[in-house]
């Protein structure tokens, strides 16, 4: 078996990993996100693309209100809950997936986390709010920790490792340890070494071969490579939602190679993709 079986205990059910690769459906209710260009940052239409992904068989539901993509300015944190909290409560009540905010601020997870997401997904890895390591660990939330160089406005300035799987993995631990430290048990936290965060095209390429490296240390592994640059960069394809084919390669294989959860735009056919992948490595079907 390529990956670990286990549990994920999340408040009112929990997240099965192990043989099958689990999908997590992005849901950016921004105006600027880069990868759907703000198509469903009303909240209606964000409900209604939840529902899409979830009936597609999304796992997980990720909601986020505020950009991080390269260059953007930060989102204030009533905007953030405008933008965020009803998708959430409607997500949560009718689509039958877990649900995740995409935040790094403490007062937007907490709201999210009433409205009945389950799962914190900081981008920040606990750095950008002093209150996110003590809420997550009092919640009995999910969190996921993921890597980044520098801040969403200036990361791909001129990113630079020595080793950079081994600084990722070092990065990962290290704050793994913090949460836990903070209260957070170690079986609801999931690590992401943070495609496209500070990292040129090199990097996220070595990254996602390293895949197996860092699901040595133990915690469940996400990737999320949809649409991202770097894909555009090698394919030719220059309109983020021309990245299917070249997004489904990449996550495949890093299914393959140790990644337990993608976070992806399109559900469909990588229900498909990785159920075919999943079989090869398990021979089960
Ligand atoms: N990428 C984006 C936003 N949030 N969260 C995690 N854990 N991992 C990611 O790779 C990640 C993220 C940016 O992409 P988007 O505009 O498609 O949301």
């Amino acid at each position: 078996m390529h990956r670990s079986e286990r549990v994920i205990p999340l408040s009112g059910g929990e997240l099965k990993l192990g043989p099958r690769t689990l999908i997590m459906g992005v849901i950016n209710v921004t105006p600027d996100s880069f990868s759907d260009g703000g198509l469903f940052w009303d909240a209606e239409r964000a409900v209604t693309q939840g529902l899409a992904l979830a009936a597609e068989g999304a796992d997980i539901l990720d909601v986020g209100g505020e950009s991080t993509r390269p260059g953007s300015e930060p989102t204030p944190a009533e905007v953030e809950m405008e933008r965020t909290v009803p998708v959430v409560q409607a997500l949560a009540a009718q689509s039958g997936a877990v649900i995740s905010i995409d935040t790094s601020k403490a007062v937007v997870a907490q709201a999210a986390l009433e409205a009945g997401a389950t799962i914190i997904n900081d981008v920040t890895a606990l750095r950008g709010d002093g209150d996110m390591a003590a809420l997550a660990a009092s919640s009995g939330a999910g969190l996921i920790l993921m890597h980044m160089l520098g801040q969403p406005r200036t990361m791909q300035a001129d990113p630079s490792y020595g080793d950079v799987v081994a600084e990722v993995k070092q990065f990962l631990a290290d704050r793994a340890q913090v949460a836990i430290a903070a209260g957070v048990a170690a079986e609801r936290i999931v690590v992401d070494p943070g495609i496209g965060f500070g990292k040129t095209q090199e990097h996220n390429l070595t990254l996602i071969r390293g895949l197996g490296d860092l699901a040595g240390l133990g915690y469940p592994v996400l990737l999320g490579a949809s649409r991202k640059a770097f894909i555009g960069a090698i394919t030719g394809q220059e309109r983020p939602q021309d990245r299917l084919w070249g997004s489904m390669a990449v996550h495949v294989l890093g299914a393959a190679l140790g990644a337990d959860i993608v976070r992806v735009h399109e559900v469909a056919p990588y229900k498909d993709a990785l159920a075919m992948g999943d079989a090869v490595m398990t021979g089960e079907s």
